[in-house]
C-alpha cells in the first residue's frame, strides 16, 4: 500500500481519542487544561508519525462523528476531546448540572464483583461516565465483554450533595458513584 494512503474517518476518530483524551505525547502535542491543542501541529506531527489526513478531512470527522465526541474552538484553530479523558494536563471545566432522576452505567459481567465491593470508580478516565438511556449504556459495556446494565440512583446522589456534569455530547460525569445508589437488577 501506497506510504500515504488516506485514512478512514473512522480510523482517524480513533486516532484523534487516543491523542486528545490520553496520549498526546505520542506525537509531541500538548493539550490544555480545557483540552485543546493546536491543529495543525496535530496534524503535522500525526502525518510524521504516519497518520495523514487534512484539515477538511478532520472536520468532516468531527461533524460527522456518531458521539460528537470531538470540539473545535470558536476560530477553527484547536480541537479538542469533550469527555473521556486520562491524561493529567488535562483538567477540564465543566458546570454542575442537575442529572435526570436516573442514569445508567454500562459495564461487563466479568467487573461485577469488583463493583459489588468497591462501587464505580472512575479507573484511568477522569470520571465515572453514566449513558441517559440504557440502550447506550448497553453498547458502552459491550466494549469490555458481556454487557449488563446498572442503574443509577441520581436524584438521591444529586440531593445528598453529589455533583453532576454533562459533557457537550450528552454524556454525564461524576466523580464515582458508592455501592448503595446502585441497582444490579437481577445480577
Ligand atoms: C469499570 C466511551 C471494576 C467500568 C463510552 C468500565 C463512555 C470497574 C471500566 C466512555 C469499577 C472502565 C467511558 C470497579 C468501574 N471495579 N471495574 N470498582 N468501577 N469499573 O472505558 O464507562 O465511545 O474507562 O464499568 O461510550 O466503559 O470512547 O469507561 O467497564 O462514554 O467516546 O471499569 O468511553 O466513549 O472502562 O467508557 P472505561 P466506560 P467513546
Amino acid at each position: 500500500m501506497h506510504e500515504k494512503a488516506s485514512m478512514h474517518d473512522k480510523e482517524v476518530s480513533r486516532f484523534l481519542s487516543r491523542v486528545l483524551r490520553h496520549k498526546p505525547e505520542l506525537i509531541g502535542i500538548v493539550l490544555d487544561e480545557q483540552g485543546y491543542t493546536d491543529i495543525e501541529t496535530l496534524i503535522n506531527n500525526a502525518c510524521e508519525f504516519g497518520k495523514h489526513f487534512d484539515y477538511a478531512q478532520l472536520l468532516a470527522v468531527v461533524a460527522n462523528n456518531d458521539k460528537q465526541r470531538f470540539q473545535l474552538s470558536d476560530d477553527g484553530t484547536q480541537i479538542r476531546a469533550v469527555q473521556g479523558h486520562s491524561h493529567p494536563s488535562v483538567k477540564r471545566h465543566y458546570e454542575p448540572q442537575t442529572p435526570p432522576n436516573v442514569l445508567y452505567h454500562g459495564t461487563a459481567v466479568k467487573s461485577l464483583d469488583s463493583i459489588k465491593q468497591h462501587g464505580l470508580t472512575a479507573q484511568s478516565r477522569h470520571y465515572v461516565h453514566l449513558s441517559a438511556d440504557s440502550d447506550t449504556a448497553t453498547k458502552v459495556g459491550a466494549r469490555h465483554g458481556k454487557a449488563v446494565v446498572l442503574t443509577i440512583d441520581t436524584a438521591t446522589m444529586h440531593a445528598e450533595g453529589h455533583v453532576f456534569y454533562q459533557a457537550e455530547n450528552g454524556v454525564w460525569l461524576t466523580e464515582s458513584v458508592a455501592v448503595g445508589y446502585i441497582d444490579f437488577g437481577s445480577h
